[in-house]
């Protein structure tokens, strides 16, 4: 029987399990990539374990996601990680180099390898042919320490791309059109694999774009071939040893094959409050826009960027929006500084952004009330702006940019004008030096913690009988944007005291007080939720800072795969329902009670929860490995690879 190109990465990196979907398997990790955000705690994490070197092929630590320095925090966070950086054996990418996927793309990706990533688009090393997956920094972490690196083996889904994308429609109307037929649910333990005639006709940097919102379908990863196109891209960045040829075999199997021609494709947009909420761009015409913003991990390539660059030159953005650009790395900015495009793209009015997340993560950029905001990245929910009022639509560079002319959406098919041919370079302008190579003398190295910097806080040991209140309860699709807010609270990341301040913050500001207090009366806190709990990034600290109030399960109707790997990491049980409407009448303050937990969990049996407010008997459920168990069972990871060598 052939074999995929998921298939034979797992295979050749595979430490424990068997490779049959639904199972429990551990891989080799290659490489892993760590950004400030989740960077300090993950750091933080691997000092506690003890190991005085990084054991990967390589680890990279980019700093990118919050460069506003509002304050010392950020700086001191900077300097933290720098220095963990030398003395670990880490390169270490300082602010202003760019955001670590498209960087990492550009200089590090490497195809048939595994990378391990504390962020959940870390998938967009798809796009180069690698198996590029997010994960919590705990789990990174212990990647970094040598550990393998635990997944279920997915179920994998073949997009067999076909004919060749019309003028302005491009990778994101791609991606745009997966999710409108996925959706953001449903998705995990899946992996998709693009083959077909139509992926020679897509270009790495469009690729990428296209696996990097694969996290917002909440499959584990999305990969393309390496192939000819690969070479080329690997050759002009100067690394074209690194290239190794990796495609499907001819009578590889998949569990499910979806046809998608490329030829029929319209321009299309993300509507507010989610990724799959997809209409046509014609649909969507008229409607009167405030902000355009361009960049992000999705879309912020050369290519990007240069088409942009096209269509403004000669041309003005509209007189009532505000357009930003924020190129995706130093080198796409240094490129188009050389050829003149910027000037082309500062000309039209366009405010030139540095080469960081910024505006995509709520770091800047709040756009005014109600506004309606265009964007290329990749998340539109709702808050994540920084103005809850705000309405954003997620499109492509051409809409993007036919938004900023017009003032209201347009199809860029109507702007009237040739469409801009992008040809990938021969040579990519090559410059490594903002990536600082660990110190040869690691020992001598003092690593730097300023007062922004906390101890990593223990996992308590988990209690045999939850007696406590349902301290919240929420619906379906919560994303770890509504559980921990990022944005302007992004630079208490290393302080999970002040951060637990804001757990649930645009849901119910009153949560985090009254969870600590029923934590100091010893009273146990438990999360009610629907569907897709914990949807979107890999942040941890939407675990950290609940188990610091005292949250000691969430009971859910399903959950998101990195999150629910982030709640069982930090001692926190996610449970679901063994009857989908039991959590109805389970509401916000009802008292319960869950016993015998130690047992249950020990033996793999059924557990139930009383509740006392009701007087009803609930099954619950769970669906964790034997390792989860004795995860969860240990207090968390960190307690849990104590007892072990890593
Ligand atoms: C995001 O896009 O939400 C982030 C910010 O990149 C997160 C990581 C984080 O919260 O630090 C992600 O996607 O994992
Ligand atoms: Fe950064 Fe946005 Fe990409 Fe997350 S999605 S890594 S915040 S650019």
């Amino acid at each position: 029987m052939g074999k995929n190109i998921v298939i034979k990465i797992l295979g050749s990196h595979l430490v424990e399990g068997n490779l049959e979907p639904g199972t429990e398997i551990a891989i080799r990790i290659d490489q892993t990539l760590t950004q400030d955000a989740t960077g300090t705690m993950a750091y933080l994490q691997f000092e506690a374990m003890g190991v005085p070197r990084v054991r990967t092929e390589l680890s990279v630590s980019y700093v990118d996601h919050n460069t506003l320095q509002d304050g010392f925090e950020n700086a001191d966070d900077h300097r933290y990680l720098q220095s963990v950086a030398a003395k670990f054996g880490i390169r270490y990418s300082k602010a202003g180099n760019g955001i670590c996927h498209q960087v990492h793309l550009e200089r590090f990706g490497r195809p048939g390898r595994t990378l391990l990533g504390s962020d959940s688009h870390t998938p967009t090393g798809g796009g180069i042919g690698m198996l590029a997956i997010g994960a919590g920094g705990l789990d990174v972490a212990v990647a970094m320490g040598g550990g393998p690196f635990y997944l279920t083996c997915p179920k994998v889904v073949k997009v067999n791309l076909t004919g060749r994308l019309k003028p302005w429609v491009s990778a994101k109307d791609v991606i745009l059109a997966v999710l409108e037929r996925l959706t953001t649910k449903g998705n995990v333990g899946t992996m998709i694999e693009y083959g077909g005639d139509g992926v020679r006709t897509l270009s790495v940097p469009e690729r990428a774009t296209i696996t990097n919102m694969g996290a917002e379908l909440g499959v584990t990863t999305s990969v393309f071939p390496s192939d000819e196109i690969t070479r080329q891209f690997l050759e002009a960045q100067k690394r074209a040893e690194q290239w190794v040829e990796l495609i499907a075999d001819a009578d590889a199997v998949y569990d499910r094959t979806i046809d998608l021609d490329l030829g029929t494709l319209v321009p299309r947009m993300a509507k507010p409050h989610s990724p799959d909420n997809i209409a046509t761009v014609k649909e969507l015409a008229g409607l009167k826009v405030d902000q355009v913003m361009v960049g992000s991990c999705t879309n912020s390539s050369y290519r990007d960027l240069m088409l942009v660059a096209i269509l403004l030159k000669g041309r003005r953005v509209h007189r009532d929006v505000s357009f930003g650009v924020a190129p995706g790395s130093r080198q796409v900015l240094e490129m188009i500084a050389r050829n003149g495009a910027l000037a082309d793209i500062i000309t039209a009015g366009a405010r030139v952004l540095e080469s960081t997340c910024g505006f995509c993560i709520g770091a800047g950029q709040a756009p005014k009330t109600d506004a309606v905001s265009v964007r290329t990245n990749n998340r539109n929910f709702e808050g994540r702006t920084g103005t809850k009022s705000a309405k954003v639509y997620l499109a492509s560079p051409e809409s993007a940019v036919a938004a900023a002319l017009t003032g209201m959406i347009t199809d860029p098919r109507d702007l009237g004008l040739p469409y801009p041919a992008i040809e990938m370079p021969a040579e990519f302008w090559i410059d490594d030096s903002m990536v600082l190579r660990p110190a040869d003398k690691p020992e001598q190295v003092t690593i730097e913690r300023g007062p922004n910097i906390g101890a990593p806080p223990a996992a308590e040991p988990l209690p045999d009988i939850i007696k406590g209140v349902v301290a919240i309860k929420v619906g379906d699709k919560i994303t770890t944007d509504h559980i921990m807010p990022a944005g302007s609270r992004l630079k208490y990341r290393s302080n999970i005291p002040r951060y637990a301040e804001f757990v649930f913050e645009g849901v119910d500001p009153q949560f985090s007080k009254r969870a600590l207090e029923n934590k100091n009366a010893g009273i146990h806190n438990i999360v009610v939720a629907g569907s897709s709990y914990g949807q979107g990034s890999s942040r941890e600290h939407a675990a950290i800072c609940p188990m610091y109030l005292g949250i000691k399960a969430v009971i859910a109707r399903s959950f998101e795969r990195i999150h629910a790997a982030n709640l069982i990491n930090f001692g926190i049980l996610p449970l679901t329902f063994a009857n989908e409407t039991d959590g109805d009448a389970l509401g916000g303050g009802n008292e319960i009670e869950i016993t015998g937990i130690k047992a249950a969990l020990t033996a793999g049996s059924e557990l139930s929860l009383f509740d006392r407010t009701t007087k009803k008997r609930i099954p619950l459920m769970y669906s964790l490995s034997t390792r989860q168990r004795d995860i969860l069972l240990a207090g968390g990871m960190l307690n849990y690879t104590r007892t072990r060598s890593v």
